[in-house]
Formats: structure tokens, sequence, C-alpha cells
């Protein structure tokens, strides 16, 4: 990834940090956060620094903020957008919403305020709609009219005026269940947002006081067959915490099952995989401890002396059968799909073979991009033989490597036929399609001045066989100063381009991940 030509471009250090953000470059930006951040992060005025590597570096001239909150009716349309396509695309990433103090300038992108966007599609028409998450923290400083939170999840470095105010910027991914816009950060309850308007509309979201963890992940999972929300939340008892809550609702939000169990280390849980009858929870050395955070550090630090593990648990049960195998040391981020066979249960993720992530600090060897490529990891977990404590973990593909592994969500904890990544090259770059039955990957690639962000599949109508549809997502233009489209593509021809592209006036906000919401599951009432 670091040879993609991206990052040679004269302005290729600006690109690699948005691009990181639009998951074009996730492992392969090379950025390293540290050291002096030029004069200018001045803490009266709003100004954001000129150093790339700082927090918003490049600010509003590089495109490294947006903080513009807008309306765009009727977007321009280019091409056959299917006029029976109904639904809204929400995305949400990032955006700082003010500079930092100088002394937290070197802060990471990961630190920036929830900015969810929406495209409503309907009879052939666009409307593009963006709102900050207010949440406790951005209604703060709002008043404030600066920044108050220091460094990532770190909250000793923190204004004395925030104490006991929420840290989360519902800044990571976005679902829709029991009539709830719900946005994610992992170190928070989710914010609630009206799907229609984007007004924030509880900044702590706890299901009805159900929910009795302080933290929250962002990739729940919704079970198909049962309508049931299964998620969780790490550190869950707070700040490096070893406790882990895991907890299901019902179609009405209700918390209907819960369960506590305690991980080896404590590490970063991102992503995790449930299928009918298991659930799992992958362990990366990206790990935490009060010591690192007492030192005004970001969050985490790669420790390559811890391995990797995969918990295992019963789904529904009371989380004591919990078994932690381990195996080749691995960081994988997100979960493609996962299914359970008897007593065998299957994860699918993207990940590499070292840190992929390289603005937290590695405490005991440099960076390495080539260990940082992400491929489909395919674990087997043999929970039969009761003395195994060993995961297998198989690289399906070897010769794609990418990030932001997606299925069709509509097969999340079932045996699952595609998936989804968005992959940067050198020799595949854009959005590859795997068909695991066959073994054969497609791929949509755009020109080489094109950035994507992560992909969204979106059915092509209600019951639409498995994957068959569309990838949704955005392509920004570096040629057109990074001006945007929200691009089309079939599934069932991927490589003839884009069906439709929505042509934006401008370069939109950038994201982490999205979401497809069916117009039938929306509120009847538009507002
Ligand atoms: C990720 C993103 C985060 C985060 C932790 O993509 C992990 C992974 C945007 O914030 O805080
Ligand atoms: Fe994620």
């Amino acid at each position: 990834m670091s040879s993609d030509s991206n990052s040679r471009t004269p302005n290729g250090r600006r690109f690699d940090r948005r691009g990181f953000l639009s998951g074009a470059a996730a492992a392969g930006a090379g950025l390293a956060v540290g050291g002096a951040i030029a004069p200018g992060s001045g803490e009266a005025a709003v100004l954001f620094p000129n150093d790339p590597r700082a927090f918003g570096g490049g600010g509003s001239e590089a495109g490294a903020v947006n903080r513009s909150e807008v309306e765009l009716f009727d977007c321009e349309v280019d091409g056959q957008l299917p006029a029976d396509l109904d639904g809204a695309f929400f995305r949400v990433g990032p955006d700082p919403q003010y500079p930092k103090q100088a002394k937290y300038g070197n802060d990471i992108g990961f630190d920036g305020e929830g900015h969810v966007s929406m495209f409503r599609i309907k009879d052939g028409h666009v409307d593009y709609r963006t709102r900050y998450a207010r949440t406790q923290r951005w209604k703060a400083q709002h008043a404030a009219r600066r920044s108050l939170f220091g460094m990532y999840r770190n909250p000793t470095t923190d204004d004395p005026s925030v104490a006991g105010v929420s840290r989360g910027t519902a800044n990571t991914q976005l679902f829709y269940h029991h009539g709830k816009l719900l946005v994610f950060k992992e170190d928070s309850p989710p914010v609630t947002m009206n799907p229609v308007t984007l007004e924030t509309t509880d900044d702590y979201y706890t299901f009805g006081g159900g929910l009795k963890s302080q933290t929250h992940t962002a990739h729940p999972k919704i079970d198909p067959v049962t309508g049931e929300y299964v998620s969780f939340g790490y550190e869950a008892k707070g700040l490096a915490s070893d406790d882990i809550y895991v907890f299901s609702a019902d179609r009405g939000g209700k918390i209907n099952w819960e369960a506590w169990i305690k991980p080896p280390y404590v590490g970063m849980i991102h992503d995790f995989a449930v299928t009918q009858k298991h659930i799992a929870f992958f362990i990366v050395p990206l790990a935490t401890n009060m010591a690192q955070i007492q030192a005004g550090q970001v969050h985490f630090a790669w420790d390559s002396t811890l391995p990797s593990y995969m918990g295992v648990m019963r789904r529904g049960g009371d989380g004591r059968d919990v078994r932690w195998f381990t195996g080749q040391q691995l960081m994988c981020t997100h979960l493609m799909g996962a299914w359970s066979d008897g007593d065998t249960c299957y994860v699918d993720m993207d990940g590499g073979e070292g840190n992929q992530f390289p603005f937290f600090p590695s405490l005991h060897e440099p960076f390495d991009p080539r260990k940082a490529a992400g491929r489909v990891r395919r674990f087997k977990i043999n929970l039969a033989n009761k003395r195994n404590k060993a995961y297998e973990v198989q690289t399906v593909y070897p010769e794609i490597t990418g990030a932001l592994a997606r299925q069709d969500d509509r097969y999340h904890t079932l045996p699952y036929r595609y998936g989804f990544l968005n992959s940067f090259g050198p020799d595949n770059r854009g959005w590859v399609m795997f068909d695991h039955q066959k073994m054969s990957t497609r791929i949509y690639s755009p020109g080489p001045d094109v950035s994507l962000a992560e992909m969204t599949f979106v059915p092509r109508k209600a019951g639409a066989a498995e994957a068959d549809g569309y990838l949704m997502g955005i392509a920004d233009h570096k040629k057109e100063n990074g001006r945007s489209d929200l691009v089309l593509v079939d599934t069932q021809n991927l490589d003839a381009g884009p069906v439709a592209r929505i042509k934006m006036p401008y370069r939109v906000v950038g994201q982490v991940h999205g979401f497809w919401v069916p117009g039938e599951q929306l509120p009847k009432l538009e507002g």
C-alpha cells in the first residue's frame, strides 16, 4: 500500500490523511504522528495548523476538515439511477469541530467529531443532508467556541470544565434499528438521530436504561432471522477495564439478553462476529493500560509481545463458557462474515500481520507497511475438542490487499457466499467482490485519480438474492479538487463501471463507514 502511487502525488500526505478516513489508504498512509506542530494552532482564533500530521492538519485548504452542515435538494444525477430504488444511504466520519490546543495538536484523526450525511434516494431523485451529531462533547465545545477534549480516548487530557461530559464523538458507524438511527463511537453509548431530519434525539442512548456498559461497539449486528440487534462494549466498566458486556435487543429495542466476560488483556476490539450459535471477539495487540493513559498518550499502543486471541462464547449463554484461542499474530479490524457449522465457528476478517494503524505508537519496532497490508483471513475455531487452545487461520485470496471488509448485511450471522473489500492494489485497486463458493473475484476499478471510500451493499429490491444489487459509496476526484460523486455499481456487472453517479458540487465530508436503510423501514412523514 505504501507503493500506491497516490502517496506520491505532490499533495500526497494530505490526500493520504483524508484517504484514510475514506478508507482508501488505511494501512499505507505512513503517517507518523508526533513531533513539533507548526505554530498557528492558536487557542483563541479558529485556525487549523498547516502541518499535515496535526489534528485537522491542512485545514480547509487541504480538505482535511469540512465542518459545513449542508442541504442539497435534488442533486445532479448522471446515468441510470434505478427508478424503483428507494432508501437512505447514511454515512459518518470524523470531522474536527475545532483545532486542538497546541499541546494536543498531534492527536489523531480518529478523534474528530462525528459528522453524519444522508443521501435520500427515491423516484430517481436524490436529496443530500448533513449534520454533526450533537454529542455532549460537541455541545460543550460549541458553547465554548473551542476544543475542550485532549487526546484520543484519554480523559486525563481534558479541560476540567468537561469532567463527566461524555467523550463520545459518534464518528465511526451508524445503524438503523427499532426506528432509531444509532450513531456509534466505541468508547461510549450510541447517540440517536432522527433518520429524516438528522436532528440528534439522544446524546447518550441506553436502550431505555437497559444498557449496563459505559461503551458500545461501532459494529453491532442484526440477526435477519430473529430481527434482534446483537452488540457489545469493551472497557465496559470504565477506562482500560478488562470487562466486556455482550447483549442483544429485540425488534423493539428492549434488551433481552446480556452477559459479562473477561478478555486476556485490554486491547482494541473494534468489530466482532455473531453467528446463529456463537459470538466471537478478536483481540489485537493494540493494547492500553492506565500508565499509558496517565502519561497523556493516545489510548492504544502496538505491543508486538502480546498474542492475538479469538474468544468464542455461546450466544444466549451466561458467558462462563467463553474460551480464548490463539495462533498466528494478526491485526484484524473488520468482519466480512461469520457462521457456525455444528461446533465449528468460522470468522472471516480483513487483517494484516502487524500494526495497521501507524498513528498508534509501536512499542518495540518501527511501523512496517508490508506487515500492515490487509488480506482476507478465514478463522476456523474447533469447539468440539475441549482441550483445543488454537485457532486455525488461512489467508484467502492472498493476491488481494485492502481494508474495510463488508458483506450483504442481510447475511449477518448466517453462512454467506459474497464479501466485499476496498482494495488498494497495486494491481487490484477498487471495490472487490469475492465469491467464496467459486473462490473468484471481480472488481470495480476507478481511474487512478479517484479514491474510493468504503462501499455499502444495497439490495436490488426487497427479497433480492444475496449480493444482487448495487455497491454504493463515495468517489473523490483528485483532479477536480477532490470533488465527490456518489457512485452506484451493479454487482452483476462490476467492471462496467457505475450505472449512476450523483455528482456533488464539492468534496463531501469524509467517512469511515456507511449503512443503507430501505425506504419501507423509514418513517413515512418526511421532514
Ligand atoms: C477504528 C476507527 C475509530 C476508532 C477505532 O476503523 C477503530 C477502526 C474512527 O474511529 O476509534
Ligand atoms: Fe469500523
